[in-house]
């Protein structure tokens, strides 16, 4: 039989197989058959829905092949593994980057189109995996794009939420929450594997006992197990046959846990059990910064990597290897602490269960882990109380303190007498109510930590885990983010993919650095031209899609300035506000001002409890329902929020902006990935010195960027010696003007008490320096609004930036990860392979 190949991606010549051809006529015969059996539909009775599923399931059966050849090569060669362990993987949608990578859109979309359909609306169908929150999940989402297509074998360990992220309702301009039921159609790309099904013990208590050889042993008696199962999704990457495996872990209720209380007549409390058992991976937690303390999202901790360090186990005997080489086999990426518990759990499972020496395993678990921090904000440390930690986990809260006896002799020995160094880097913070300090944990148990920009981890070094620098400078790294240029600019912006490859051919797409070629064309009028149709076609596309959800007009030669990311205090969403209120007063007070036409979009989702965040949306909505309705605006400010604000609107964002806004207080914003994913497509960006900001400005040039604001070292200056943001206020008559406006009622049908807690705050606290950077943000801005009115300036500085962006590809992240951390090479895929044929 034939296989498929990329040497021959057509077969021409065979007779293709129905599942795995990629001809166009037997893709569109795939099509049709799977319509037939498996959504049991024909043409009259199909909805738009099966369609997307019939289609699913043929793209499916093609990843499959590659999926099994490359298990199949992995397990023959025993190839070192990077484990990307996540709590959060927010992948987006599957079809569109599958047909992406392996090639096929194209076809596929003429295909359906033969058939009277259109690819588009059936891309729409798919109801996306939001199993993340924000930056952290999309970034772990595209690194296992880059490990594919870097042909890395690499697994990421995650959990199956049941019920994703929110889905955002905007009700009187306030946030709803939806639960995102996002499996009730069914998931065509992942396969259940029970078979594979691992046991997981919470809660009770240790046992020391002596066993039969005298030797001293520890036995863990729990209260409570759970079963995880695997739930298998193939990525694949890009032009290569590799198909490297996303494997989410479901809880349930395992079989027999619970006979005693069956056996006893106890029906009821045997299923309640069951019940509280399946909680576990029921739902992710909607916040994306502080950590809360509850004792159900320890759990999910506990139970992902648990479950992810025994399914490794498995495949290492599998492929009779020892354990001895756990840390040869496997790599694992610590994706900030929420699985750093894994350091515990892998001392555990050696010493425990495999009665390996204490030494032995410690060396194995530090070879093992390496830690990727994303925050600076000392409430996103993730710390448990002690007594809850020891509740549900009690053998790995005794683990912990003999790791910090050990580690506080270190301590000791490198730095003698000095005891408050000892008890701020204990692993037990002991200033009030005792917690384990997650952080401390992934640092002892990695010999790698990372910051994810330049500027981040310096501040990581001086500040958030200087301790740890002192002790461990070697252990330091900086790996500054990166984004997929499949799904965020050959998916999602077709048209200036197109003009590109027409200019430097298709390479650019896995090697982003070749962008760089574009700069020859950067004044070439024709090309520019090009440019700017592209970008007025995709504001027209965002335009419609406005008027369709918004029920607002808006005009594609307007500025579309945009901010789009979670909401909070530190990125300042309320101070692009301030801007829009500050030229609406201008107009107020001289209506013939000339402004550029501006289009502010605002997206993002709060967290259901962040009182604040959820103010200042409200407040969006409102200063967008006057302006947007003023005649005197005559219509040169619309203000619009884009209700929901997840992976698939993203994808319409990106391409359609003119103007991307960075504005985080400098020294918060971790990294940030927005601002790569804007700049890619072309936008120029208005922002701080803050996160990769700071290197996306090197790389485009300090000319073709506008940036505004206090340094980071600034801002600890000004909040070392006292700051006063009234000072600001009262010396800033247009500042003042916008305030005051705001604490006025004008924008809230005369309610002066609605947006108080918001005025308040920034007059009496502004712990992110709004007012601070206000001058300095609406003088940078008046610089935007002039630099668009010369077309020719802007269109050649908005391609320098896209083709200065090839840093900034998660390709580079992952290949700086694999040498300088993992140490793991690629192995290349055929699906010509004996280890699946012949058996
Ligand atoms: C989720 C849960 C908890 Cl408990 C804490 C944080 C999060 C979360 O989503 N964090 C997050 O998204 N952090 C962001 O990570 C990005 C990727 O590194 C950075 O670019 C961004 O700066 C950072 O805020």
């Amino acid at each position: 039989l034939q296989y498929n190949s990329f040497e021959d991606p057509r077969c021409e010549g065979y007779l293709e197989d129905g599942r795995t051809g990629m001809s166009p006529s037997t893709l569109k015969r795939a099509f049709l058959n799977n319509l037939f059996y498996v959504q049991g539909k024909f043409k009259a009775l199909a909805t738009p829905n099966d369609y997307y599923m019939a289609l699913a399931y043929a793209i499916r059966d093609r990843l499959l092949q590659r999926w099994i050849n490359t298990a199949a090569i992995y397990t023959a060669q025993g190839s070192r593994t990077v484990a990307y362990f996540s709590a959060e993987f927010l992948m987006g949608p599957h079809l569109g980057n599958n047909l992406i990578n392996l090639d096929i859109y194209k076809d596929v979309e003429k295909g359906i189109a033969e058939m009277g359909l259109n690819l588009g609306e059936l891309l729409e169908q798919e109801e996306e995996p939001g199993l993340g929150n924000g930056g952290l999940g999309r970034l772990a989402a595209c690194y296992l794009d880059s490990l594919a297509t870097l042909e890395i074998p690499s697994l990421g360990y995650g959990i199956r939420y049941e019920f994703g992220i929110f889905d955002q309702e905007i009700e009187d301009g306030w946030q709803v929450e939806i639960t995102d039921k996002w499996l009730r159609f069914g998931n065509p790309w992942e396969i259940a594997r029970p078979e594979w099904a691992v046991e997981v013990k919470l809660g009770g208590h240790t046992d020391h006992y002596v066993d039969d050889h005298g030797r001293y042993r520890i036995r863990w008696v729990p209260d409570q197990q759970v079963t995880g199962i695997p739930y298998d999704t193939p990525i694949l990457g890009c032009q290569t046959n590799t198909a490297n495996t996303l494997r989410l872990w479901t809880a349930e209720a395992p079989e027999s846990f619970n006979f005693n209380a069956f056996n006893s007549g106890d029906y009821l409390g045997a299923v309640y059990e069951k019940v509280v058992s399946e909680n576990i991976s029921k739902v992710l937690y909607p916040n994306d910064d502080s950590s809360q303390g509850k004792k159900l999202r320890l759990t999910q901790q506990y139970f992902f990597v648990s479950c992810s360090l025994q399914d490794m186990i498995r495949i290492l005997v599998g492929q009779e290897l020892p354990l001895e080489k756990f840390h040869e086999k496997f790599a694992v990426q610590l994706n900030d602490t929420h699985p750093a518990i894994a350091v515990a759990e892998l001392m555990r499972l050696l010493i425990d269960m495999h009665h390996m020496s204490w030494d032995s395993a410690w060396s194995i678990t530090q070879r093992t882990f390496a830690y990727t921090n994303h925050t600076l904000l000392p409430e996103a440390l993730e710390r448990w109380p002690v007594e809850l930690f020891g509740s549900l986990l009690p053998r790995h809260l005794e683990i912990i303190y003999e790791l910090n006896d050990r580690f506080l002799d270190e301590v000791r020995i490198k730095f003698p007498e000095d005891d408050s160094r000892l008890s701020r880097m204990s692993l037990i913070d002991e200033s009030g109510e005792r917690y384990v300090r997650m952080a401390h944990l992934a640092c002892v148990g990695s010999h790698a930590i990372n910051g994810v920009a330049a500027l981040h981890t310096e501040l990581l070094k001086q500040d958030v885990l200087y301790d740890f620098y002192q002790m461990y400078p070697g252990k330091f790294q900086n790996k500054t983010n990166g984004v997929t240029p499949r799904r965020f600019m050959v998916l999602s912006n077709p048209a200036l993919t197109e003009l590109v490859t027409s200019k430097i051919g298709d390479t650019w797409i896995k090697n982003l650095g070749e962008l760089q070629k574009l700069e020859a064309w950067a004044d070439n009028p024709e090309f520019q031209q090009q440019w700017r149709q592209i970008k007025q076609a995709n504001k027209q596309e965002l335009a419609a899609y406005i008027q369709k959800h918004n029920g607002i007009i808006v005009d594609p030669n307007s500025i579309f300035d945009i901010l789009a990311k979670r909401f909070h205090e530190y990125k300042r969403q309320y101070l692009d506000l301030l801007h829009i209120v500050t030229l609406y007063n201008r107009i107020k007070a001289n209506p013939d001002i000339e402004i550029t036409p501006r289009t502010f979009i605002f997206g993002g989702k709060a967290a259901p409890g962040y009182f604040m965040a959820k103010l200042i949306i409200k407040l969006i909505n409102s200063v967008a329902d006057v302006i947007n309705r003023d005649p005197d605006v005559r219509g040169r400010l619309k203000v619009v929020f884009l209700k929901n604000y997840n992976v698939k609107l993203a994808q319409r964002i990106y391409p359609a902006a003119d103007l991307s806004e960075q504005i985080s207080t400098a020294g918060k914003e971790a990294s940030g990935t927005g601002n790569m994913k804007f700049a890619l497509n072309g936008a120029l960006t208005i922002g701080t010195l803050d996160g990769a900001n700071v290197e996306i400005r090197e790389e485009v040039g300090a000319e073709n960027f506008f940036l505004f604001g206090l340094t980071a070292e600034q801002v600890y200056a000004k909040r070392a010696s006292g700051y006063n943001p009234m000072e600001y206020y009262n010396s800033n008559a247009e500042l003042r003007l916008a305030l005051d406006r705001i604490a006025s009622g004008f924008f809230s049908h005369g309610d002066t008490e609605l947006f108080k807690p918001l005025v308040d705050s920034l007059l009496h606290h502004d712990q992110y320096f709004l007012l601070a950077d206000y001058q300095s943000y609406i003088d940078c801005q008046e610089q935007v609004g002039l630099a668009y009115r010369d077309q020719d300036r802007w269109t050649h500085m908005s391609i320098l930036n896209a083709a200065r962006m090839g840093k900034f590809s998660s390709d580079r992240s992952i290949q700086d990860y694999c040498r300088e951390i993992w140490k793991v090479e690629p192995v290349t895929i055929t699906l010509e392979n004996s280890e699946v044929t012949d058996s």
